[in-house]
């Protein structure tokens, strides 16, 4: 049976995203909150609100951290982000290849295959002033290809106050590649090809999609899509899982000064997507 509509692709590659309802049970989020907690407590895991400190200084070269930027005051929450946490967590990598996800990206991007590239644990604690910059995933990935896209899974509520992610309405089909960033600030990775993302008021409802979601809601954006989110200013947690799928025709591009995973060793430039690390989960 098909989970989304004709309606649903349409808006998919009108807008560069779509929020699916009521994708994920009350089951599969309940086995997802303990490995969530597990990563945030594993050292694999960024606390990105402190990466929002970091500057490059003039002369180029490492990054430092800007003590002028690290804030004080009241107590706030931290902005978490972890990726691969189903290279050791069975519970992340069930998540990503059993449960309704892939077939969700295969319907939505009109994939006849689909192969998981990665998973991303991204938890904003109550009162984290960080909004999530505005980035593009492409940037993120060594990979190239049309249907390529990230599934973001809330467990909590989400609505602007808490932290919901906005996209640029229509920017994946721009056929513009922009610099990846630290996802807490504007700031560009080093030695990075690209133009810089512009920047966007997160309240701009001409441009900027916003959903309110509900835990089991999915949003899906394509991979070329410029997005970020809002901050926390609750008293309630943020948690979501983002899932990144690519299909037919991806194949792997690797992009000067963006972080490699091991295994990017053994492919070259040009392979098709393929590998252990890079799964094949649709069709089952
Ligand atoms: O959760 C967030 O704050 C941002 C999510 C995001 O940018 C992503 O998963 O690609």
């Amino acid at each position: 049976m098909a989970l989304v509509s004709d309606k649903e692709i349409e808006a998919f590659w009108r807008d560069g995203v779509v929020v699916i309802r009521g994708v994920l049970s009350d089951e599969t989020l309940a086995s997802m909150a303990k490995p969530v907690d597990r990563a945030l407590g594993s050292e694999e895991m960024n606390n990105m609100t402190e990466m929002g400190t970091m500057v490059v200084p003039p002369s180029g070269g490492t990054v430092l951290n800007d003590p002028a930027a690290a804030k004080t005051g009241a107590p706030r929450g931290q902005f978490h982000g972890g990726t691969d946490h189903w290279w050791d967590d069975p519970d992340f990598e069930a998540f990503a290849t059993q449960s309704p996800l892939p077939q969700l990206a295969a319907e939505l991007m009109r994939s006849k295959e689909l192969w998981f590239y990665e998973d991303s644990v991204l938890v904003k604690e109550p009162h984290t002033e960080e909004p999530t910059s505005i980035h593009q995933d492409m940037a993120y990935f060594q990979l190239e290809g049309d249907k390529v896209c990230t599934t973001w899974c809330p467990l909590d509520p989400i609505s602007k106050a808490t932290g919901a992610t906005v996209y640029v309405k229509g920017s994946h089909r721009w056929e513009r590649n922009f610099r990846p960033n630290w996802f807490v600030s504007q700031l560009s990775m080093p030695n990075t090809d690209g133009e810089e993302v512009p920047h966007y008021d997160r309240d701009d409802s001409e441009h900027l999609l916003c959903f309110d979601m509900a835990p089991g809601d999915v949003a899906v954006h394509h991979a070329m899509t410029l997005h970020g989110a809002h901050a926390n200013v609750t008293d309630q947690w943020r948690r979501a899982i983002s899932v990144r799928y690519c299909g037919d025709g991806t194949v792997y591009r690797f992009k000067r000064g963006t972080p490699l995973k091991p295994h990017h060793s053994e492919v070259s430039e040009g392979d098709p997507v393929n590998h252990p690390r890079c799964p094949q989960v649709w069709p089952r």
